[in-house]
């Protein structure tokens, strides 16, 4: 099952984290147990459980998250290429129960992944 939301901790700053980008709707940091060499989360600060939580009145924010997205990829140096992935609920692989965009870079990435 989910754990408790934490990055509700990382928006408010009780938890600690390298914040790569930050606006009025959403928060990017660095991952803690990263995956390749460039491994950034974003998410929005609305609370949106998972991916299949977010409704019609979402979709400025999510597309939002994705320019968010292309803006990181360039700043961090991923002009080769990069993924996103957004994990949904637990056969999914999701873990926080907070919507989060992975932000993967910086080598080369296999398919299909785990
Ligand atoms: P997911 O499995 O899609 O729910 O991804 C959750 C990610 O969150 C996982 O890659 C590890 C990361 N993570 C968990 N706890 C923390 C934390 O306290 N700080 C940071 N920076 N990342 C965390």
């Amino acid at each position: 099952m989910f754990a408790d939301n934490l990055f509700l901790k990382i928006i408010d700053k009780t938890i600690p984290a390298k914040i790569a980008y930050e606006d009025d709707q959403c928060l990017a940091f660095h991952d803690i147990k990263p995956q390749a060499p460039v491994h950034v989360l974003i998410i929005p600060k609305k609370v949106i459980r998972t991916h299949d939580d977010a409704t019609s009145a979402d979709q400025a924010l999510l597309g939002h998250l994705h320019l968010v997205a292309i803006k990181l990829a360039k700043e961090l140096g991923l002009a080769n290429g990069y993924r996103l992935v957004i994990n949904c609920n637990e056969a999914g692989g999701q873990t926080v129960p907070h919507l989060h965009v992975h932000l993967l870079g910086g080598r080369d990435l296999t398919w299909p992944p785990g």
